[in-house]
């Protein structure tokens, strides 16, 4: 009988899960398929905590455009996993790009409650030339190199039509557009929207479908597919350390020539004919040059060192009782002596906490109790994962009483926060498309080695995770698409009636 193709994931978050669910559903061939996952746990950048019984999610947080043409929200309605207003058809036709935001409040951090209009005033402003910084793509002539220059110069220009303001509202919308900047980092995984690429910005796609979010966890969806593969399929505390390919032919006992042989920290090997890299970009950075031997091709190692890979933390304070009403969403803050148009040297130790641009209350109530998690991203972000749970939540106590100008305000009970710059097998939280890279280097990276089309052994390494599809990168369903689009390669090898590797 033909030897089954043996094929090995490294990796076991949702872009490993979801190719050896393909693989495995195969029926033409039938593939000898296992996982290596260098943590004790599958779900990678999905992971869901608890904060005093209370589910919040230290990773992934929404189904971004939750509608059929998502993937993860096809998986998680056919799961039974998301509530009737996430499935509803209304919430699914709902095009917004990207999820507004119910009731808010705003405050300075003079201590005033800002007005709202002058707060939506500035979101709209900046919600349009964000719009706008995505219509270069492809384009002859861009105006800058990063979205965040592009933004800034438009910002200047506006700041000339409002010259009969007083220098005190001025420096105030300023100030809440800084706000929005740093919100912006948040969404994009950046230090500085400096850092992100003008032209290709308009190249991540959205989805329609109002963001959603999974009631009783994110990770309800990499366990119910861990729970469709078979047992002990996943071997767990397994780090890769380095893929060796290109070999012509690897010999094991029984006679069979393997192409590949992954071996571990622990010095364990495998030998298989195919590899699925599914490791995040910041492990790539930090790792290329010893993970692969030989090196990958020069093109490869140019698009991992120059595609973006920031931090992006969430802090999770919860409080006895709230300070905010009922049906509020968003609690934000504006630090009023900054400006988007001018740049400050950062101490890090004194302000790191101003780079927060806001809270997100988790709602409802009824089911979270009065939990807010605020977001921190870039170099500010890194440098909170240095300090302790304590310094933290005095820290952002100080800016709360500041803020809302109760020095009285108590501080939160409890505080839950995720450390993603220092994961050793994630270093970062997700993908931009950085300054000097483009869609292309997406590309290039995502694709499969030896890159001779006729080699006789093809396919050796092939590569997934939300790093490797150019238009839904930084998201679940780019990273479960990438795993399909790696498995679907493997299976079309085979499958072709008169392939010799049919014949294998
Ligand atoms: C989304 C959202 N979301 C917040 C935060 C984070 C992320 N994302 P994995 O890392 O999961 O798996 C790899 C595995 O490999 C892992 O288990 C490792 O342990 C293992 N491994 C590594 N090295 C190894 C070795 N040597 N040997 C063996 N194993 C090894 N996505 O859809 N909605 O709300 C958010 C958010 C704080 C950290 C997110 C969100 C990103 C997703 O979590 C992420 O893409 C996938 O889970 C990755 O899966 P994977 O399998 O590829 O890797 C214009 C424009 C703008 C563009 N950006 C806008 C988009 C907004 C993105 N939004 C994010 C927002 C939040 C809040």
């Amino acid at each position: 009988a033909a030897a089954r193709p043996r094929v090995l994931i490294v990796g076991a978050g949702l872009a490993g899960l979801g190719a050896a669910q393909r693989l495995l559903h195969s029926r033409r061939p039938s593939f000898d398929l296992r996982l290596l996952e260098a943590s004790g746990r599958v779900g990678g950048r999905i992971r869901s905590g608890k904060l005093s019984g209370k589910v919040v999610e230290i990773g992934a947080h929404w189904i971004h455009g939750p509608s059929r043409g998502n993937p993860v929200f096809r998986l998680a309605s056919e799961y039974g996993l998301l509530d009737e207003d996430a499935l509803s058809e209304e919430n699914q036709r709902v095009e917004v790009g990207g999820h507004p935001v119910g009731p808010s409040v705003c405050y300075s951090s003079r201590g005033q409650r800002l007005s709202p209009d002058l707060v939506d005033s500035m979101g709209l402003l900046f919600a349009s030339l964000l719009e706008e910084s995505r219509k270069f793509l492809h384009a002859d002539r861009v105006p800058a190199p990063s979205v965040g220059q592009y933004l800034k110069g438009a910002i200047a220009q506006s700041v000339t039509e409002w010259s009969e303001e007083e220098e005190e509202e001025k420096r105030l919308k300023l100030a809440i557009l800084s706000m929005y900047f740093k919100l912006e980092c948040c969404v994009s995984g950046t230090h500085s929207m400096d850092l992100v690429a003008l032209e290709p910005f308009g190249e991540y796609a959205m989805l329609p479908g109002l963001d959603c979010t999974f009631p009783n966890g994110y990770d309800g969806l990499t366990d119910r597919i861990m729970s469709s593969l078979p047992k002990g399929i996943v071997l767990f505390g397994k780090p890769v350390k380095t893929i060796h390919w290109g070999s012509a032919c690897m010999e094991e006992s029984m006679g069979r020539c393997f192409s590949v042989q992954v071996e571990c920290e622990d010095g364990e090997k495998f030998l298989v004919d195919h590899v699925i890299v599914t490791v995040p970009l910041g492990f790539l950075k930090e790792h290329q040059e010893t993970f692969f031997s030989p090196p990958l091709p020069s093109q490869k190692m140019a698009a991992i060192k120059h595609l973006g890979f920031g931090t992006n933390n969430k802090i999770f304070l919860e409080f006895e009782q709230p300070f905010w009403k009922p049906d509020c969403e968003l609690v934000e803050v504006v630090w009023v002596d900054e400006s988007p148009l001018v740049e400050s040297a950062v101490d890090l130790q004194a302000t790191w906490f101003q780079k927060i641009p806001g809270f997100i209350v988790l709602q409802p109530p009824e089911r979270y109790g009065h939990i807010l998690c605020g977001f921190i991203a870039g170099k500010e972000a890194e440098f909170m994962e240095t300090l302790s749970d304590t310094e933290v939540l005095t820290a952002l106590t100080q800016v709360l009483r500041r803020a809302t100008g109760n020095p009285q305000l108590d501080p939160p009970k409890n505080i839950l926060r995720s450390k993603w710059h220092s994961e050793p097998y994630t270093k970062g939280s997700y993908s931009y498309v950085a300054v000097d890279s483009s869609g292309d280097d997406i590309d290039v990276l995502a694709q499969p080695l030896p890159e001779e089309a006729h080699n006789s052994k093809p396919l050796q390494v092939l590569f997934a995770g939300e790093a490797t599809h150019r238009t839904f990168y930084s998201t679940t369903h780019g990273a479960l698409l990438s795993g399909w689009r790696e498995a679907d390669r493997l299976i079309h090898l085979y499958d072709v009636p008169d392939s010799p590797h049919a014949m294998l």
